[in-house]
């Protein structure tokens, strides 16, 4: 029994340790490696996460594989400041590390234009102005927002439109009722039928009281005698 709930232990501890590195909400979010002016000292890299972090763990090795180890605790936006210049401005990559476990890494990063425009990470990466320490400002994104609104616009007019539709049709329909020969010949079949059977009962009183009145006329002849 005891042995079996050790390896249960076991099981889980081998479970945590394969996804630990997957399941890390680090990343890196934005590489500045050709700021404007001097390279030496400017050059920083962003980082992202939605949870606290303590960066005890964690480390940086670029493309020359030369190690940063990161310290400190964060929550949303770190930005580590490059103390020389450490980042080449082509052929450039960096890796992020916690306990020896790759748990992110950068594109291919190149930048000859010597200005505010940074990697940005959204879904992808995007070479585009700079946004230190705040929200990526990543065209792709804003493309996807701007198309989603665009689609739920459509949507609404589309709908709008549908029950326009619907309500003039509905109206059309009102109006083919109250207007159809169809209809008005069944109104008039029905008063044609309901005067009918007026008649008909009318008829068939009048048949029984002439009865009514031949039975009391025979009864009164027969009583005589
Ligand atoms: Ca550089
Ligand atoms: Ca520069
Ligand atoms: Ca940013």
């Amino acid at each position: 029994m005891c042995l079996r709930k050790r390896n249960s232990w076991n099981l889980a501890l081998i479970i945590f340790l394969f996804f630990a590195p997957l399941i890390s909400g680090i990343e890196i979010s934005e590489v500045e490696i050709n700021p404007p002016g001097e390279d030496s000292g400017n050059e920083w890299i962003e980082f992202y996460s939605k949870e606290e972090v303590d960066l005890r763990n964690y480390k940086i090795i670029n493309n020359d594989g030369n190690e940063i180890f990161l310290e400190g605790e964060f929550e949303n936006y770190f930005v580590y400041k490059c103390e020389t210049q450490w980042l080449d401005n082509s052929d450039e990559k960096v890796f992020l590390y916690e306990n020896n476990n790759l748990v992110f890494e950068t594109c291919l990063l190149e930048d000859n234009a010597n200005d505010r425009k940074t990697w940005n990470y959204c879904s992808s990466w995007e070479f585009i102005e700079g946004s230190e320490r705040e929200e990526n400002n990543c065209e792709s994104e804003n493309k996807e927002e701007e198309e989603s609104e665009e689609i739920v616009l459509e949507g609404e007019e589309s709908f709008e439109n549908l029950s326009v539709d619907v309500f003039l049709e509905s109206e059309e329909e009102e109006e083919i009722i109250y207007l159809s020969p169809q209809n008005i010949k069944s109104s008039e079949n029905t008063e044609v039928l309901f005067e009918s059977k007026n008649e008909k009962i009318k008829k068939y009183a009048i048949y029984g009281f002439a009865l009514f009145c031949i039975f009391i006329i025979v009864l009164l002849i027969f009583d005589r005698r």
